[in-house]
């Protein structure tokens, strides 16, 4: 590791925006360093080695495009990858793109100042070190900081205790054990079906049940792969014109003009399918009330096809808005339910009171646990970011700017903090799109920005206030056409108690690509230099 402590980019995170922004800047000559806090890369797939953990895009859209000898070299051995392949991925990545001499692990961002009068951002670290930039680039993460909720008595438990978001290295033994898990998300529809087969007793304590779609993964063969390598620049080049930045078609019909018949023609193709396809099943499903009412009515009658225990069904079935939520995609999740090892607490019914030394009480009665797992999901989107006292001008802190929910300009800068970057912040499509092409859209428009700064001889790009309250306006004008904020989404902050509810992503792939293209022709419109 270098030992220079002024550089020209700190990148906070080595995930994979972290790393290929660190990649686009040593290729164009900046010195830069990532400060990320645990002790290997990876981000995502570096923390979250929960059984059962993979992606629910496709492997081959679920991974870089940035560079073809990558993209050619680059097995994928499944459809939908699991935690330990990606993390090998990511691996590779930074070994190939000799990036580990410029990443410095185990070091938390614990504090980031900019400095008015000398234009540098100030950062210190948990080490006690302080590092100097010109910039700084946040690839903090949108699902980063794992959630905890605040139940009494969870310190006076005796057994072992688990995040999903924060799995320990080693194998969790769960054989003949009582294992109580929190939470029915994906990281939860994932790891249950997979706990489940080892668990003595599996107690799956379910506050608000999730749609889930079947993935139908499958070990891909050499002629598959062959296939779409050939097709990689193609395939990418479409998935880029879609709304999801992935190549599934979205079916431009509206649900209720066409038969019943036909809607369910076409909703059972998309579940034999499998995965977030089922989504495009009609063009106006997280519009229209009555045509995602259609799809909700089909996955229900799906899950009472599954599910042997007609009661045990009906608690699984939610009566929500699909995909208000992220569509869970699983394998073998209801199934699950049919196994005598394997029970479904209502905590709605009958909240969780506290967690005891033995395991947990609710309302109507007490479970006894080895072992409790937390699948309860992340402070999402501004957590990680919330987490570091970053002061822009005037020391003016993010947590006081940020006091009604996040304000950014495009997802990728703040008025009053100067030089700093967030890589798919909220007010971005991020979480909404495949990350992956989110990412590499985010990392190349700031590295086109630096160089540019950097040949106009420009030291400082700060964004406007006007075009960020704009730009926020915008955001939650969109989000307000559409049926997302009508759940109790993480997308709306709703699930951690006191955060302001505001929809964070922006619903806006791929228009919101051409957006930041034209602002930056146009002399990164909505930003000032001095
Ligand atoms: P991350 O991978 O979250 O990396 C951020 C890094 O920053 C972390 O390593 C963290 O330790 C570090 N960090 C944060 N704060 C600090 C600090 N103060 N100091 C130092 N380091 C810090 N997206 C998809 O598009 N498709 C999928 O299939 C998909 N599957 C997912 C499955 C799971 C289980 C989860 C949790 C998310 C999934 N996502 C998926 C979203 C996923 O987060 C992104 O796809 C992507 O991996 C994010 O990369 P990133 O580099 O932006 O952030
Ligand atoms: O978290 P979540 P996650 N008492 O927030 C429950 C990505 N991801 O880690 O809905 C009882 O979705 C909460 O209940 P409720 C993906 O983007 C992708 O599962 O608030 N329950 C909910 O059931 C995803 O959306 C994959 O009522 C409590 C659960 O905990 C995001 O990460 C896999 C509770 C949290 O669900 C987050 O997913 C994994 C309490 N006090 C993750 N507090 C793929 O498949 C919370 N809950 C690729």
């Amino acid at each position: 590791m270098a030992k220079n402590s002024m550089l020209d980019v700190i990148i906070v995170g080595a995930g994979f925006a972290g790393l290929f922004m660190l990649h686009r800047m040593k290729q164009n000559g900046f010195a830069a360093r990532i400060i990320e806090a645990g002790d290997g890369v990876g981000g995502t797939w570096y923390w979250n080695r929960y059984p059962g953990a993979r992606c629910d895009v496709e492997s081959t859209e679920y991974s870089y495009q940035f560079s073809d000898e990558l993209q050619q070299e680059w097995d994928w051995s499944e459809r939908y990858a699991t935690q330990p392949e990606l993390l090998n991925y990511v691996n590779h990545v930074a070994d190939r793109f000799q990036l580990r001499p410029h990443i410095q692990l185990n070091t938390r961002v614990t504090q980031a100042v900019f400095d008015d009068e000398n234009e540098i951002w100030s950062v210190s670290l948990d080490s006690d070190e302080k590092l100097s930039a010109r910039f700084c680039v946040m690839a903090t993460g949108c699902l980063s900081s794992a959630n905890i909720p605040d139940i009494d008595g969870l310190a006076d438990f005796s057994g072992e205790v688990y995040h999903t978001g924060n799995w320990p290295h080693h194998r969790v033994d769960f054989s003949g054990k009582k294992v109580g898990i929190i939470g029915t998300g994906s990281s939860a529809i994932q790891s249950i079906p997979v706990i489940a087969e080892d668990a003595g007793h599996l107690y799956v304590f379910q506050r608000t049940p999730s749609y889930a779609v079947p993935a139908h993964n499958k070990p891909l063969d050499d002629a598959y792969r062959a296939a779409v390598k050939k097709e990689y620049p193609a395939r990418r080049e479409a998935a880029q014109q879609t709304r999801s930045g992935m190549l599934f078609q979205v079916n431009p019909e509206d649900a209720m003009t066409v038969s019943e018949a036909d809607r369910r023609a076409e909703y059972d193709r998309r579940w034999k399918d499998g995965g977030l396809a089922f989504l495009g099943a009609y063009n106006d499903l997280l519009v229209s009330r009555d045509a995602n009412d259609t799809a909700a009515e089909y996955i229900r009658e799906k899950i009472h096809e599954i599910v042997s225990d007609p009661s045990v069904a009906k608690a699984l079935s939610p009566d929500t808005v699909v995909g208000c939520k992220r569509l869970c995609v699983d394998t073998g999740y209801y199934e699950t339910y049919n196994r005598s090892n394997v029970s479904l607490v209502d905590v709605k019914a009958s909240p969780i009171e506290r967690i005891t030394e033995q395991g947990l009480r609710t309302q109507a009665e007490e479970y006894t646990l080895d072992t409790l797992i937390f699948a309860t999901g992340f402070d999402a989107m501004t957590g990680a970011l919330l987490k570091i006292d970053i002061r822009g001008r005037g020391g003016r802190s993010i947590a006081e700017k940020w006091e009604e929910g996040p304000k950014t300009y495009l997802g990728l800068a703040m008025a009053g903090f100067p030089n700093l970057f967030i890589v798919t912040g909220p007010g971005s499509p991020s979480v909404l799109a495949n990350m992956m092409p989110s990412i590499e859209q985010h990392v190349n428009w700031i590295t086109d920005c630096l160089t540019d700064m950097r040949a106009k001889g420009r030291a400082v790009i700060e964004a406007d206030q006007v075009f960020e309250e704009d730009w926020v306006s915008h955001v939650n004008a969109t989000a307000g056409k559409t049926l997302f904020p009508t759940c109790n989404s993480w997308y709306l902050g709703a699930n951690i108690p006191g955060k302001p509810r505001v929809f964070m992503p922006y619903l806006g792939y791929p228009a919101y690509v051409k957006k930041c293209n034209n602002v930056a022709a146009a002399d990164y419109e909505g930003f000032s230099f001095a």
